[in-house]
């Protein structure tokens, strides 16, 4: 059998866990299996799923010390992060749990006055999660628990560089979850591909390339598919913000855990001289820790491998070959591990990849604009369309603004990181395909509405 292996960014040699890149043959046996659970787990009372996921929330909260450790040492997020995503993936299990037991249907006036016309839920049977390494807990869980709690069963692909996180979780829910109703398939591409070939809906997160391909191949099969894919996120800088808390705010968005999230900030749009701000933002980023994941100071750790720090520094070399400049960048940590110096560019020249591709890492642009709607035009020139934030004091600016941004999510005086499980999250254009996930909008993604008139 094949094995793949994960290794720790911040030191490469050592090697977390070598696991087995799942056949489609044992996707399948897989599948049958979490069939056969799917019967007894959705004809159970709502109340036990509740019960269930409330015990995964225990075990999880339990473990919170050793999980977070395991997170930092597999993907290199700074433990400070690593801590909190565990406490929000606790919070999400619960959150989960109750929301199996809300009113779920409708009665519509029937056409004969007696009869009762009203519409219930039923789950899909099996579902399929695609899911990437930068949140190796709070993403699966957020998918998984809503899956559970309306009575799905679960195959869950890991990315391969979060493999070890993922195997701990189940193992941690085995005491909670009967058999067969959470599987982890750890492996490549070809496990995800049979993966969406024997569930009955998929949700995937991950990159824009592996999410159509995804959606893809579920359309082709007639299956609702749920992609939440890449981001270029713009904050936008108006002339009567705050430009010392945006700065701030901007600098933790853009290069907290190394930019290595789909919300993250990667350029910001200054509304007039634009240079100003562009120094404290350079004073802001220069004030974040780097280094060891596991200092709790920490807020840049390493990338998760050499293949998109190589990437950076290229495109970074073209840019500066083409006359951008470098605002703060020198920061190269003299340690092992995969480590890239939080950059910030400006004048980057329209064409440039680092204008329009996301590179996921710490880099991050400034851009002039002449006027609000100058800033709403660039911020919305790329293919993608996930979240933007706006810094003004004005009301009004804030309201023209969110309602002209082309993008999922909004937010004023916020970071473009940082989501609320209770909320839809998800994006426009190439940032996200079908409906969206989280908050009440995943007990529509994980079940599907029957419509029945009883007639006395
Ligand atoms: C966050 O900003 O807290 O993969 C979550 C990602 C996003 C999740 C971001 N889907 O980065």
């Amino acid at each position: 059998m094949t094995t793949i292996e994960s290794h720790s960014p911040q030191a490469p040699s050592d090697i977390v866990v070598r696991v087995p890149d799942t056949s489609p043959e044992d996707v399948a046996a897989a599948a049958g299996a979490a069939r056969a659970a799917a019967a007894s787990w959705a004809r159970g009372p709502a109340h036990a799923r509740a019960a269930a996921l409330h015990a995964c929330a225990e075990a999880l909260a339990a473990a919170t010390g050793e999980l977070t450790d395991l997170v930092v040492r597999e993907v290199g997020k700074p433990v400070a992060e690593a801590g909190a995503e565990i406490g929000r993936g606790v919070a999400i299990l619960r959150y989960f749990a109750q929301q199996a037991l809300l009113p779920d249907g409708e009665v519509y006036p029937p056409a004969d006055a007696v009869s009762l016309l009203h519409t219930r839920r039923r789950p899909h049977g099996v579902v399929g999660l695609i899911t990437p390494w930068n949140f190796p807990v709070a993403i699966p869980l957020w998918k998984a628990a809503p899956a559970l709690a309306f009575g799905n069963t679960v195959l869950l692909k890991p990315a391969p560089q979060s493999s070890a996180v993922a195997i701990r979780l189940a193992e941690l829910f085995a005491g909670a979850l009967p058999p067969g109703v959470l599987t982890v398939l750890t492996g490549l591409g070809r496990t995800g591909e049979a993966i969406v070939d024997t569930t009955d809906a998929v949700s995937f997160t991950g990159s824009v390339a592996a999410g159509q391909a995804v959606a893809r191949r579920a359309v082709g099969r007639g299956i609702p598919v749920q992609c939440e894919m890449g981001g270029q996120n713009a904050a936008i800088v108006l002339p009567d913000a705050d430009h010392e808390a945006a700065a701030t705010a901007i600098a933790a968005a853009a290069m907290g855990y190394a930019g290595q999230k789909c919300t993250a900030t990667s350029r910001v749009i200054v509304v007039g001289d634009p240079a100003p701000f562009a120094e404290r933002l350079a004073a802001a980023v220069d004030a974040l820790p780097v280094g060891d994941p596991a200092d709790p100071a920490t807020v840049v750790g390493p990338l998760i491998e050499s293949r998109p720090r190589d990437a950076i520094r290229e495109a970074v070399r073209r840019a500066t070959e083409g006359g951008a400049r470098l605002l703060t960048g020198a920061r190269q940590p003299d340690r092992d591990g995969w480590f890239q110096s939080p950059t910030l560019l400006a004048d980057v020249p329209p064409g440039n990849d680092l204008r329009s591709e996301e590179y996921f890492g710490p880099v991050c642009l400034v851009l002039p604009a002449e006027s609000a709607d100058d800033a709403v035009r660039v911020a919305n020139e790329v293919r993608h369309g996930l979240v933007a934030a706006v810094y003004t004091r004005s009301l009004g600016a804030a309201l023209t603004l969110s309602g002209q941004l082309d993008v999922g999510m909004v937010k004023v005086n916020a970071p473009t990181s940082g989501v609320d499980f209770h909320a839809p999250f998800g994006g426009e254009k190439e940032s996200s395909y079908g409906p969206r996930e989280q908050g009440t909008a995943a007990r529509d993604f994980y079940t599907r509405t029957v419509t029945v008139t009883l007639t006395p």
